[in-house]
């Protein structure tokens, strides 16, 4: 199968001024190109008060080859969860890139989507002295103290997949989606779709809290303004679930039934969920029923539905990130410089019949070549 192109966008080279080692901010500011301090600092090293010798020390360790001196790199991962395919293709595209025969010992923690859990495995991986840290984290707050808490520790975080609230400072690195744009593309397709015809919309959001979702959610709502002939009628949270998008669809419809034709699930899995919810009742959606589906992630059963024209749009949001992360450790290990923000590029599919300038129309060609 082919593997699908990891389309890298770089969104910024390394911002030197905004990067500090991995001693914090009270160490001399990182070289230019933001790696770890390097063995050649030796002269920073001097000049840096006696305290952060040992963070220096810690960041020459990590900036020294340990591949080259055949020391395997151990990763910490501190999953989500399990919650949806998405989650399950990306834990599995880790445990690929991450192999003990490409030099790797990785510990990836599912976290249950459950944010105390998630905060203790990344203690756990500090205390086990983890060569790095890779979060995907479970809600974007309350992120601050552990993060300096690795920082102390000298060992680099690099957040994945999902954004947190904090100071770019507190970690090194981060690999993902623009979820925003996400929410934006669904609502632009919507608007060509509709081409004026009233839109009443009810939304089945991801887990509160979570980047993925509020990125959405602010990307669709942006769009959702503009067009005065919309009215969102409800919103609630399917937690990224199947269950949780069935049980919400179930409660829509008591509430809306015969007033609703655009049903958002901000991902697959919810949308499984809200079809199941509908069949029950005797809705018809998708191309040729009345009420329009959207959906994220395009995982492949996601983009089945779409190919069978159940689901109208399916915006995808890339879960194979490894081997963009591993890029980013390879640079620290070498001490050469990395790009602060790496951005997954998606795209999005719409159901045979539909052409859009803001999707591509899916094909049994499509879904065979993609990589998850
Ligand atoms: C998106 C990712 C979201 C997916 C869901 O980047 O964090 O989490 O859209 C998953 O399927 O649960
Ligand atoms: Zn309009």
């Amino acid at each position: 199968m082919l593997r699908k192109k990891l389309a890298v966008l770089l969104a910024t080279a390394m911002v030197a001024a905004s990067i500090v080692g991995c001693g914090g901010a009270d160490q001399a500011a990182a070289p230019a190109d933001g790696a770890p301090a390097a063995a050649d600092d030796a002269a920073a090293e001097d000049a840096a008060p006696a305290e952060d010798a040992a963070d220096d020390a810690a960041a020459d360790d990590a900036a020294e080859a340990p591949a080259a001196s055949g020391d395997v790199i151990t990763v910490g991962y501190a999953q989500v969860g399990h919650e949806s395919d998405w989650r399950t293709a990306n834990t599995q595209n880790y445990q690929d890139v991450f192999s003990a025969e490409n030099g790797y010992e990785l510990s990836l923690i599912d976290c249950d989507n459950d944010n105390a859990v998630q905060l203790e495995a990344v203690r756990n991986f500090i205390t086990q002295q983890l060569d790095y840290i890779v979060i995907a984290p479970i809600e974007t707050a309350g992120w601050d103290t552990v993060l300096q808490e690795a920082q102390d520790a000298g060992i680099p975080v690099i957040i994945a997949d999902r954004e947190i609230d904090a100071d770019a400072s507190l970690y090194d690195a981060w690999v993902g989606t623009n979820t925003k744009n996400e929410g934006v593309t669904a609502g632009n397709w919507l608007a060509e779709y509709l081409d004026g015809k009233e839109a009443n919309i009810l939304i089945i959001e991801g887990s509160v809290g979570a980047s993925a979702a509020l990125g959405r959610s602010e990307g669709f709502d942006e769009v959702a303004a503009q067009h005065s002939e919309w009215k969102i009628l409800d919103h609630q949270s399917g937690d990224f679930t199947q269950d949780g998008g069935q049980e919400v669809m179930e409660s829509f419809i008591k509430s809306y039934e015969g007033q609703f034709n655009v049903v958002v699930c901000h991902n697959d899995n919810e949308a499984y969920g809200a079809m199941d919810a509908m069949d029950a009742a005797g809705i018809t959606y998708g191309v040729d029923g009345d009420v329009i589906i959207i959906s994220f992630d395009a995982t492949h059963d996601g983009l089945q539905y779409t190919l069978d024209g159940k689901i109208n749009c399916n915006v995808e949001c890339n879960p194979i990130q490894a081997a963009v992360v591993a890029e980013v450790i390879q640079k620290m290990q070498n001490g050469e410089s990395f790009e602060a923000t790496t951005l997954v590029n998606d795209e999005a599919f719409v159901a045979p019949g539909i052409e859009s300038q803001y999707a591509t129309t899916m094909t049994e060609e499509i879904l065979a070549g993609r990589a998850y």
